[in-house]
């Protein structure tokens, strides 16, 4: 019996399904990492990866990046946790107004659960008004307003509205079709002095990856503005991902409030939350909306993050060279689908990517869910034994790094022609 088979049997007994998180499972069980480096993943009986998942995000320089590593032993010999505050806090607060064109101030928290929940808290108390849209699909973490229509995991697992949601909450969020400008305005329409908020995913990943149509953005913008609700931006996944301002930069859209955390934290639990200066003085102690967290600016995940957007915001050709990865990819696969005849849909930002098992143009919930999951689960497999990790679920992007060398890329386009190849030969 392997060692993961091993471990997944008394994990199962003693974690709900073995795994610290609903998206890590797969039949018959995962696998158990032993280390990573670079693009590569071990697991705890030897097989060596090439991954495409990062940790959902946060490995854009690749794993074990020396001078996150560096930066986290220095940090760790002076103590893990104050609860006051200490230099690099505001260091790194300093890094990220420079970086992100919207946020003029920013609040530290530990994941991007905590940094959405508080943003939509945050943006209650400064309209004053109660209802928050969001769009079917999106995934803004676990917090109960948004386990409505969910994407990611709760979209996987079919329970787009989780149990364990009080009505009254559920009947506070509005949801919307991505990419459809007149879903939002209807809402507009029939709720308008009670909307103090929109958030959305600017580029999707937890539909799997989804780019909004020309336009989507800016209309957003402009309601947002019309009805005076905040547009906030969940750049959890997006954030120094699409480029190094994230989709805001990219696409040249202003929101209010934006909302950070995985690369933020160069691997360690970190996320944020920050945009015009008037709204987060409402923050307790400075205001009134309260939100707090013992390690919130923890020094070790502080020196992690600094680390990581220091390398990224110095070297800004890092991002030329996971757009032209990404074309690579890109590339390899409509030749692979050319040549097998295969009608499948691949859609890419920057180093995001999903390759939909569907005949039909995904740009929302609706089209993403036309995808068959069958042939996407065999495919999956059929990729890992060939070495390649991807997301266990088609609602999830897949992410290149800095790591993912041409060589290795050409070696998965090679994988995806003979895998492709395999799960639609037994077509019958
Ligand atoms: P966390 O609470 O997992 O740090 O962040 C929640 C979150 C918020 N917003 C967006 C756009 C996100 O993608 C996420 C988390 N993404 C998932 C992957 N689709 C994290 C993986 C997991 O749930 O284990």
């Amino acid at each position: 019996m392997s060692k993961s088979k091993k471990l997944f049997d008394v994990a199962k007994k003693i974690i709900p399904s073995g795994i610290n998180s609903p998206v890590r499972y797969f039949e018959p069980y995962p696998f158990f990492v032993k280390k990573s480096q670079s693009s590569w993943i071990w697991d705890e009986d030897g097989n060596k990866l090439i991954d495409y998942i990062g940790s959902w995000g946060p490995m854009i320089l690749g794993h074990a990046e020396p001078r996150i590593l560096k930066a986290v032993a220095s940090t760790m010999k002076h103590g893990t946790s104050f609860g006051a505050p200490t230099e690099m806090e505001v260091r790194m607060a300093e890094l990220i107004c420079k970086i992100v064109p919207s946020v003029e101030m920013v609040r530290m928290v530990n994941s991007g659960t905590e940094a959405t929940m508080s943003a939509i808290r945050l943006a209650r108390a400064f309209t004053g008004k109660e209802k928050i849209v969001k769009f079917e699909g999106c995934y803004h973490g676990h917090g109960d307003s948004f386990l409505i229509k969910a994407g990611s995991g709760a979209m996987t697992l079919g329970v787009p509205d989780s149990p364990g949601v009080p009505a009254s909450v559920a009947n506070g969020t509005l949801t919307a079709a991505y990419n459809n400008l007149e879903s939002v305005r209807l809402l507009f329409d029939r709720h308008r002095s009670q909307i103090a908020a929109v958030i959305v995913e600017p580029v999707v990943g937890n539909m799997g990856c989804v780019p909004p149509a020309i336009g989507f953005l800016e209309g957003l913008r402009a309601l947002c503005n019309q009805y005076g609700a905040l547009l906030i931006f969940d750049e959890v996944m997006t954030g120094f991902r699409v480029a190094l301002g994230g989709a805001q930069q990219l696409f040249g859209v202003r929101p209010d409030l934006t909302t950070m955390g995985k690369i933020i934290g160069g691997g360690l639990p970190v996320g944020a939350y920050g945009g015009r200066k008037e709204i987060m003085q409402m923050v307790a102690p400075a205001g009134p909306m309260y939100q707090a967290g013992t390690l919130s600016g923890n020094p070790l995940a502080m020196a992690a993050g600094y680390a990581m957007l220091s390398v990224l915001s110095k070297k800004r050709s890092l991002y030329t060279v996971l757009e032209r990865r990404g074309k690579q990819l890109e590339n390899g696969i409509r030749e692979n689908l050319k040549k097998l005849g295969l009608d499948l849909q691949l859609n890419r930002v920057g180093s995001m990517f999903t390759l939909f098992f569907t005949s039909q143009q995904v740009v929302d919930y609706a089209t993403a869910a036309t995808s068959d999951r069958a042939k996407f689960a065999a495919y999956f497999n059929t990729m890992l034994e060939s070495g390649i990790y991807l997301p266990p679920s088609q609602f999830e992007a897949a992410f290149i790094s800095t790591a993912h060398s041409e060589m290795l890329i050409e070696k998965t386009v090679k994988a995806n022609r003979n895998a492709l190849r395999k799960v639609f030969s037994s077509r019958s």
